[in-house]
């Protein structure tokens, strides 16, 4: 479970939604820790969530066709099973993908990512190669040195923000799957074949499994925190 969130986190949690900043805050938690003489950590900034957001290169529609969603359903799967982390939410839309996953202990954002971009980089260039020679060139990324190469993904690590309270998660997660709702693409959320968000609603586990059972539940405790009191 997602122990920065259990009842007495989320009672500190409450108390800190009067406005008040941060550093006080994190203060106040030091306090109250030494006064029980507790060891455990409240605030773990490792142990956060992430939304994590990726482009294709030139913001190219390269995940448009099934084939390509499947590619990047199999990298995910594949990072997973490398470096474990909690899948929460996750969205394939046509040039873009969001994901909520929570890292486990000592597993880095940059390793999951690397694998995931890796393995969709490597099938599309091979396919491409074979089948569509000519498409090729659209992927074909000049470096200042002259030297170039085909790049499936956007340069950079895309956009990685930390989640750090249960209903920044709850928001992020709504967020991804309401995406090809926002773009007109499917009128409800859960008629987009590539994301979560059938996972959520009905609990199937296709294409991809999440683990619903370590998001932080949300209680009505939860409403009266800012998030941007965590910026
Ligand atoms: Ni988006």
């Amino acid at each position: 479970m997602y122990n920065k969130w259990d009842p007495g986190f989320l009672y500190l949690h409450a108390l800190a939604c009067v406005s008040m900043p941060f550093s006080v805050w994190h203060d106040i938690i030091d306090l109250m820790n030494s006064g029980h003489r507790k060891t455990r950590k409240v605030y773990d900034r490792d142990g956060d969530a992430h939304l994590l957001t990726f482009s294709c290169f030139r913001r190219l529609p390269l995940l448009s066709k099934d084939r390509s969603c499947q590619w990047m359903v199999d990298a995910i799967s594949l990072s997973r099973s490398k470096y474990p982390f909690d899948l929460w939410a996750w969205v394939i839309m046509p040039e873009h993908v969001h994901l909520v996953l929570w890292p486990h202990t000592d597993v880095r954002i940059s390793s999951i990512l690397t694998t995931m971009k890796q393995s969709v980089s490597r099938r599309s260039i091979l396919w491409l190669r074979e089948h569509s020679p000519e498409y090729l060139s659209e992927l074909c990324d000049q470096q200042p040195n002259r030297k170039s190469s085909y790049r499936f993904w956007q340069r950079g690590g895309g956009y990685d923000r930390n989640l750090r309270s249960t209903r920044d998660i709850h928001e992020k997660i709504r967020y991804v799957h309401e995406n090809p709702v926002r773009r007109g693409l499917v009128e409800r959320m859960e008629d987009w074949r590539w994301s979560s968000a059938s996972a959520w609603k009905i609990g199937e586990d296709e294409p991809i499994s999440i683990q619903r059972h370590s998001v932080p539940v949300l209680t009505n405790m939860d409403d009266c925190i800012d998030s941007s009191l965590f910026e």
